[in-house]
């Protein structure tokens, strides 16, 4: 809900009637505006880099790469990440790899944010929001050719960045390709010290193309494959030796006068490597690999009649999810186990979506999913290794899940109020319903899933003002709030033991009757002179569970002032931002309290014009753009709530990136 405010607090010259959506978004490759958000770092920042910039988003670091994202104080498993409509699951037990860290900044055109209940259509399981991560795609009757190129150096942990991609395009068809390389040696925290395991490489190349059939009738095509090797997580007791994706799609589009169908056939897969071979002292080595691949299908029919926009999705995936571990205590024989047990989910749904214009200054969102599922446990190992515990489980189970959410919105003179309401449920994870003996640094404790969850459920009511009292100011205040019911949480099991050396004990996963997360936010934007624009920002959230105990990992108070000077093609920023200490954190869950800190950051980007007078002379769209800037320009030594086991975040960072576009 943040978010609604955020992306229409910079569009506001006029009373709008804007979609009364949550939705954010930040864009990778074009130009920022209307609301949307972009990197300081452009099209070279980093997926995680660019996920920083929504609202409502933190993200869970273990490392240097692949960051987790956190929407509304709420981890993966109350998310939903689809690319391009497509679900996608990681394959890590341990989560060191979400989806997003599958694709590349290249790849992608922007990436959406729908707060809250009121997912994008082919979202399930969103009760805290769903990530849509937009591909990018030249389309038919662009430019005929088109060729870009970036770099990037940072200096603190030698980052380097490098990408290119070419692209032809005509009425009848398009065709782009692409590849980006990042390469990190180990980074220096605040202070100078090097942070041991904290360096990473990855490839990644993509392809996607259109054919257009008839006039209105057309076939696109998507491949993408990454891999990331070598990754360190300072964070956790082992690192990946290798990560893996696959993605491809085909898709076929019918356009009619007033409304549009898509249908889209993809297929993905993953492969994580864990390794500990390069860590010192360690005890028992492990091999850890995951695997998941799935497969589905979406047809989206979206029209509009009379002041409705309405959306129509039916979607249908299958997924397998697989780990093991193998342990070789030194001298003995080793130890086999299966982690997840070859699970099977195949999951199919109907969502419906509506904007309704009520009338010039009135607008009524509304959208609705529901969803079935089977899983079924193919690993008969893991099977009976997890029945041991529950004698009464099945190897097969079913889910309904669904949601609901309307959001309402008008516009008085030089107010905008936004309310919406919401309900909506998820089925238990894989890892949260079968995992076994999953190993969790955070806490110490080993995790055993649960076969008997219920699913979890959760009302979230959230409201905003917006206030533009001049020309030049605009003030925001939003807040959400979500009420759960049988929340889902790992529990204390003194009867068992754990398998991990140094674990605590042991958890297993089960329902709580309640716990309620809030999360409320100030902003406010104001434009001094022409050229001078000031903006801050100030939130708040809380999370509890059924005993009134702090949940784990929820923010503390954290804030943001920005100061933009826009000159011609020069733009030049300078941020401060922090966060007060962590003064309701999850003792009981294992969790220790973050310090406060604050940092300083600076970057300026400069623009050059197209050669050849071409008119186009657009900041973003000139030949070569330079965007130069040091992030935490004193050299803190600091770590946020979010840096997992309060690994330090990086000292002081200079870097330089390059685009140049012909
Ligand atoms: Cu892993």
């Amino acid at each position: 809900m943040l978010t609604v405010l955020l992306s229409t607090i910079l569009l506001s010259d006029t009373v709008t009637t804007e979609k009364a959506q949550n939705l954010d978004e930040v864009v990778i490759v074009s130009e920022a505006g209307r609301g949307r958000k972009r990197s300081v770092k452009g099209q070279v920042a980093s997926i995680d880099e660019h996920l920083s910039e929504l609202c409502n988003v933190n993200l869970v670091r273990r490392g240097s790469y692949a960051w987790e994202p956190v929407v509304n104080n709420m981890q993966t498993e109350r998310l939903s990440t689809t690319i391009d409509g497509m679900k996608i699951f990681y394959a890590c037990t341990d989560k060191m790899d979400p989806v997003t860290s599958y694709v590349e900044s290249g790849n992608l055109q922007s990436i959406s944010l729908n707060s809250g209940l009121d997912g994008n259509p082919q979202a399930t399981g969103n009760i805290g929001g769903s990530l849509d991560l937009k591909l990018r795609k030249t389309g038919f009757d662009n430019d005929p050719y088109h060729v870009s190129l970036s770099a990037g150096h940072e200096w603190n942990g030698h980052v380097q960045v490098y990408g290119a991609d070419a692209a032809l395009s005509s009425h009848k068809m398009y065709l782009n390709a692409g590849a980006f390389y990042r390469h990190a040696d180990n980074y220096k925290v605040g202070g100078s010290d090097e942070l041991q395991f904290s360096q990473f490489q990855k490839v990644n190349i993509f392809t996607n193309a259109g054919l257009r059939l008839a006039e209105k009738d057309m076939l696109e095509a998507t491949f993408i494959f990454d891999r990331a090797t070598n990754v360190g997580y300072p964070a956790l007791n082992m690192d990946v030796a290798k990560a893996e994706g696959l993605i491809t799609s085909l898709s076929y589009k019918h356009l009619f006068s007033r409304a549009s169908w898509e249908t889209k056939a993809y297929y993905n897969h993953i492969t994580h490597e864990m390794d500990d071979t390069k860590r010192p002292d360690v005890e028992i080595h492990m091999d850890m690999p995951g695997k998941s691949w799935t497969t589905g299908i979406y047809s989206l029919l979206t029209t509009s009649l009379k002041q409705h926009d309405l959306a129509l999705n039916y979607d249908l995936y299958y997924n397998r999810l697989f780990a093991d571990m193998t342990m070789y205590p030194g001298g003995a024989a080793p130890m086999y186990m299966v982690t997840w047990p070859d699970v099977g989910t195949l999951n199919t749904g109907v969502a419906l979506t509506d904007n309704v214009r009520i009338a010039r200054n009135q607008s009524l969102r509304f959208s609705a999913k529901v969803a079935w599922q089977q899983q079924r446990l193919n690993n008969e190992e893991g099977y009976h290794a997890l029945r041991v515990f529950f004698p009464s489980m099945q190897d097969t189970y079913h889910q309904t899940t669904g949601r609901l959410a309307a959001n309402y919105q008008l516009s008085v003179a030089n107010y905008q109020f936004n309310i919406g309401a919401g309900w909506g449920s998820r089925a238990p994870t894989v890892t949260e319903a079968y995992g076994y003996y999953l190993n969790n640094t955070f806490d110490q404790y080993d995790y055993i899933g649960n076969p008997s969850l219920k699913n979890e459920s959760a009302v979230e009511l959230n409201g905003a003002v917006k206030w533009h009292p001049t020309e030049r100011v605009n003030v925001a205040l939003d807040g959400n709030v979500f009420l759960f019911s049988n929340y889902i949480i790992g529990q204390f099991e003194t009867r068992l033991s754990p398998m991990t050396v140094d674990a605590e004990g042991v958890k297993v996963y089960g329902n709580i009757s309640h716990a309620t997360i809030a999360n409320t936010s100030l902003t406010a934007e104001w434009q001094l002179m022409e050229q001078l624009r000031w903006n801050g920002k100030v939130s708040y959230s809380s999370g509890r569970d059924a005993d009134g105990d702090p949940l784990p990992l929820i923010s503390p108070v954290s804030w943001q002032m920005e100061l933009q000077y826009n000159y011609q093609r020069l733009l030049a920023q300078a941020t401060v931002k922090g966060n007060t200490r962590q003064n309701c954190y999850g003792k009981k869950y294992g969790e220790t309290a973050a310090s406060e800190w604050a940092i300083i950051n600076l970057s300026a980007q400069y623009g050059f014009l197209r050669p050849f007078g071409s008119k186009r002379a657009k900041l973003e769209r000139s030949s070569m753009t330079v965007r130069v800037g040091i992030e935490n320009v004193f050299d803190k030594h600091y770590a946020t709530y979010a840096d997992w086991n309060h690994i330090p975040q990086k000292g002081r960072n200079i870097y330089l990136n390059l685009t140049f576009a012909l």
